[in-house]
């Protein structure tokens, strides 16, 4: 059993500045500030069951879909906890259809926060892990005022830190900067987050494969053929597979981080892009997850390679262990991706 050294988040987010010379420590700052978010969101989604937070507000969000109190909660506090460090030009977020600007009371930074405050949250109610997603890049756009869209819909190449944070069984904050993944959990007798999984790697092959197969008509023909080859019975290649699929992409992703796997949410007959959102899900899941020595397409281009055309944008994802997504490929070599307007 390997001893984890004691360390706390903010700690190892220091440590890990001090290797870089030229470091202002304004990266630090964001993800203590990060962090804290997590906390205060943590202790409404474990409280949910018990104030009267549940169910719908009537509301809808930018993409028609029924809005759960929490992900305003998770949202207003996600804004709330960042607009005033000093250190973005501007937000994002699944939430609102629109950039965030930083209020003109407070100090404008260099820094750009994309997020999903609170993904997976049509689980809220049921008790499933549900989780925080987020992304950072530097601003492109010149001069020291307000962020733009075009600060906001960069490649995933450029993003400079990403992250999610977990709340299930523990709250797990989980983030790459560029120099591995480290996972953190909250300790809540004392708030503090703790190292409890120093550079998480993804097992290259998996036994675990994660989609919703009640679309299974909808599918390209390559990936029904895939799905079935996973299915066969082959000892020297694993086989079958086993199925895990909880319907939150965090925790899906997140097991299999660790035990190795690979989640798909494709294309499909109905949905030419996919369902899940590029620039504030699979960008910041594909920057972790080839940080832990996986790998994240769109079944014919890395994920951190697509060129974004717009911020709410979908696209087609399979992410996770290197071998089985090179695989899946290889069973799509004859897709056409449908062109994103
Ligand atoms: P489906 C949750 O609503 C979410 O955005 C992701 O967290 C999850 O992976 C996916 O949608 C589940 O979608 O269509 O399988 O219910």
């Amino acid at each position: 059993m390997v001893q984890i050294k004691f360390n706390t988040l903010a700690r190892h987010i220091y440590e890990e500045e001090r290797k870089y010379p030229d470091a202002t420590g304004e990266l630090s700052d964001l993800l203590h500030d990060l962090s804290l978010a997590a906390k205060v969101i943590s202790l409404e989604v474990n409280k949910a069951g018990l104030v009267d937070i549940l169910g719908f507000t009537g509301d809808q969000n930018v993409h028609g879909e029924q809005v759960k109190k929490l992900d305003i909660y998770a949202n207003d506090m996600m804004i709330k906890a960042m607009d005033h460090g000093g250190h973005l030009c501007v937000m994002a977020s699944e939430e609102d259809e629109d950039i965030i600007h930083i209020p003109p009371e407070f100090h404008i930074g260099k820094y750009v926060l994309l997020f999903d405050p609170l993904d997976g949250s049509s689980n809220i109610d049921a008790n499933v892990s549900i989780g925080t997603i987020f992304s950072i890049y530097r601003r492109v756009s010149p001069g020291n005022g307000p962020g733009t869209m075009e600060d906001c819909t960069q490649q995933g190449l450029k993003q400079i830190a990403a992250g999610y944070v977990i709340y299930g069984s523990s709250t797990l904050f989980v983030y790459t900067a560029g120099n591995g993944v480290h996972g953190f959990t909250l300790d809540p007798s004392f708030g503090e987050f703790i190292l409890s999984h120093p550079s998480i790697k993804i097992p290259k092959k998996s036994k675990i494969y994660s989609i919703n197969e009640g679309n299974y008509l909808y599918w390209h023909s390559g990936l029904k053929k895939y799905i079935k080859w996973l299915q066969e019975e082959d000892k020297s290649t694993g086989r079958p597979y086993s199925s895990r699929y909880i319907g939150s992409m965090v925790a899906d992703i997140h097991r299999n981080l660790l035990y190795g796997g690979i989640f798909m949410y494709p294309a499909d007959s109905r949905n030419p892009n996919g369902k899940l959102r590029l620039m504030y899900e699979c960008n910041p899941m594909a920057f972790i997850v080839e940080q832990a020595g996986g790998r994240a397409s769109n079944g014919k281009q890395r994920i951190l390679e697509i060129q974004p055309k717009s911020l709410h944008q979908r696209t087609p994802i399979f992410i996770g262990s290197e071998e089985d997504v090179l695989l899946v490929e290889k069973f799509l070599s004859d897709y056409e991706m449908i062109e994103v307007k």
